[in-house]
């Protein structure tokens, strides 16, 4: 057994007596299933997505990004990760910084674009969002949706405040949030909505987590109007599109996760989404939903067009 908190992981082997024996295997799911001694890629793993997952990273195939007239170029999808991103964008376009002009392209994550030679050149990482910013030289390379927003946002001195314990906090809040993403996604979401069969033991370990994200925020929200006191900063714009999902419509777990209870959270999820901007953002890339689509963006009249068809 682990003596104490510190032990190291390492210390926990198949030998360890923590681990399941086979007389606990009828008890796993399926039942009878017992880890081989090595894993290997033998079959796909079922569920919703599975045909995008592989155990390597690199590019599967040659392929360009296109480049469009703007100095920021996004490659991305509508999904929460990706909506943190455009939300920025059209924040910063909306607070009147022109630097932040942009072209959106679509990134078909179902049919393998993340494995472009391309896109793998910005993100050996493989996942939207990943930008490129060619007013500088050499042009940055941007990955990871944290990083992305904190980078834009100290490039614009926007969305992100200067007081040392306003900054702190703001980039505290930006790191749990994209710790607690997976959580959320990878964890809650993926057993509860997307994995072939369901998992009463893996259910209720996300759902736990989840929902102490929940009360999380709605207890840091019952005393303050945003995530840092009375300024909306990149804190909100990541938080908000997942948090925003769960209460409102993700996975159609809202009454499972008794998603209404979390009032103060509720509010802070009405008051982003009433704005202009974050109504612009969240569409961009969307290929899915019903708030609007926008594969692409290119110019801020694409979202008069939109109204318009
Ligand atoms: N930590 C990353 C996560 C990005 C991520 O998971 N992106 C997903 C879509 S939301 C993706 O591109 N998945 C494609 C794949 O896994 O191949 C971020 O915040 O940017």
């Amino acid at each position: 057994m682990l003596g104490n908190g510190l032990a190291g992981l390492d210390e926990l082997s198949p030998e360890d007596d923590t681990m399941p024996d086979s007389d606990s295997a009828s008890a796993n799911q399926p039942p009878g299933y017992v880890p081989p001694k090595v894993w290997v890629w033998d079959k796909e793993n079922g569920g919703q997505f599975s045909s995008i997952n592989r155990p390597v990273s690199g590019a599967t195939h040659q392929k360009e990004l296109p480049v469009g007239k703007h100095p920021l170029q996004l490659y991305s999808l509508g999904t929460p990760n990706g909506q943190k991103v455009t939300i920025l964008l059209e924040e910063l376009l909306a607070a009147g910084h022109r630097g932040a002009e942009y072209d959106a392209w679509l990134i078909k994550i179902g049919d393998g674009e993340q494995f472009s030679s391309g896109f793998v050149a910005i993100n050996p990482n493989s996942k939207i969002p990943a930008m490129l910013d060619r007013s500088t030289e050499p042009p940055t390379r941007l990955f990871e949706s944290g990083s992305i927003l904190f980078y834009l946002a100290e490039k614009f001195g926007a969305f992100l405040p200067t007081e040392h314990y306003k900054r702190a906090a703001t980039m505290n809040w930006l790191m749990w949030q994209m710790g607690a993403a997976p959580f959320v996604g990878g964890g809650f979401g993926h057993f509860y909505a997307y994995a072939p069969y369901k998992i009463e033991y893996a259910i209720n370990r996300y759902a736990m987590e989840t929902k102490r994200h929940l009360h999380l925020l709605d207890t840091h929200l019952a005393n303050n109007e945003y995530m840092i006191g009375d300024e909306y900063t990149i804190a909100d714009i990541a938080i908000w599109p997942w948090y925003g999902a769960i209460v409102r419509s993700a996975y159609n777990a809202q009454e499972f996760l008794s998603a209404g209870e979390y009032r103060n959270l509720n509010r802070w999820v009405d008051r982003i989404a009433s704005r202009p901007a974050v109504k612009r953002g969240q569409i961009v890339n969307r290929t899915f939903g019903s708030e609007g689509q926008l594969p692409e963006r290119h110019d801020a009249s694409d979202f008069d067009k939109l109204a318009k068809s």
